[in-house]
């Protein structure tokens, strides 16, 4: 009733009724029923800081969101905070991008519906090990999706997060570094949840929506993904890789496949194999060298991806 919650919250009726006034307009259905009070009937499909809370379970201050409507690119707002706050776990979203950003320049399709983070973190870890936090993000990104919503997951090193041989996520590192010593990660994330997906991509990228055939609770599963890939990169920092090795080979797809790497420097044909306990991928170059590989670009034979 309107007056208990006046009584509760310690503010007037005419508050609380601005407040519902408020919520409404954010989205929130809510009928009032004379003598009974007001009814929350739906809730907006948003990713607001206040939903995603509600669905943490380790409390509503372990993580500070930022939230926007819409943003060029949660990453280079990510960046720009990661230089001036001495904070991590902060939490970049928006609900739209206009300049979405892939690795190596690419354009990344942010329409609405999807989920479009960059997490902050100040991980004590050498830069040379930061790659592992990817291969950790995306193991952490499959079991969300297994375990919340019962999809069959798999990733495409280092970081494709694939379902039915379909694109649904992809992840983007960026650090600052110096010689020894990481001063900052971020990293974007970026999931086809309940977005169309571009119909020029359709042929490699599918949304959970399509492959679930319902709705997806957004804030809940970005939430489910944060507590996952928090209490992951702990264990990462505490106990190294090695642990996560077995868990990123189940997922990973590659094993076995003829493959093309560039490197960032020049492209390598082989076979690729599995990851090793450090989280380099094993490759047996066609000319009979084995290469062990901290990140690139792959192309999979006779594939689209
Ligand atoms: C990635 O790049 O997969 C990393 C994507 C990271 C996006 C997130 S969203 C939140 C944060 N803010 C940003 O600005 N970025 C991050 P890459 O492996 O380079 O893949 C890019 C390629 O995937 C493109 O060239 C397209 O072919 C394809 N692509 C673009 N948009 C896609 C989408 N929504 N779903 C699936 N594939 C997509």
């Amino acid at each position: 009733s309107g007056e208990k919650l006046a009584k509760d919250l310690k503010i007037s009726r005419a508050a609380v009724n601005k407040q519902v006034q408020l919520l409404r307009k954010k989205g929130y259905v809510i009928s009032a029923h004379s003598n009974a009070g007001y009814c929350l009937e739906a809730r907006p499909d948003i990713v607001s800081p206040d939903e995603i809370s509600g669905f943490l379970r380790s409390g509503t201050d372990t993580f500070q969101f930022f939230y926007f409507e819409d943003l060029n690119s949660t990453q280079e707002e990510a960046k720009s905070l990661a230089g001036k706050s001495v904070n991590e776990w902060e939490v970049v979203v928006a609900e739209t991008q206009r300049r979405g950003k892939g690795r190596l320049g690419r354009e990344w399709a942010s329409p609405s519906g999807g989920i479009w983070f960059s997490v902050i973190l100040k991980p004590d870890i050498l830069p040379d090990s930061v790659p592992q936090i990817t291969l950790v993000a995306s193991i952490a990104l499959c079991d969300t999706i297994e375990k919340l919503l019962g999809i069959n997951t798999s990733i495409k090193w280092p970081n494709d997060v694939m379902s039915a041989g379909m694109k649904i996520a992809g992840i983007l590192t960026e650090m600052s570094a110096e010689v020894g010593k990481t001063n900052w990660v971020v990293m974007g994330i970026g999931i086809n949840a309940n977005n169309d997906i571009p119909a020029d991509l359709k042929e490699s990228a599918a949304s959970l929506r399509e492959i679930s055939g319902k709705s997806i609770n957004r804030p809940e599963l970005l939430a489910f993904f944060l507590e996952e890939f928090r209490d992951k990169v702990n264990a990462l920092i505490r106990n190294g890789f090695s642990a996560f090795q077995d868990r990123y080979n189940e997922y990973s797809i590659l094993n076995g496949k003829k493959v093309s790497i560039n490197n960032g420097h020049e492209t390598l044909a082989g076979t690729a194999g599995m990851i090793d306990e450090n989280g380099y991928l094993i490759l047996q170059s066609d000319n009979g060298k084995i290469d062990r590989i901290i990140a690139g670009d792959v192309t999979l034979k006779n594939s689209k991806q």
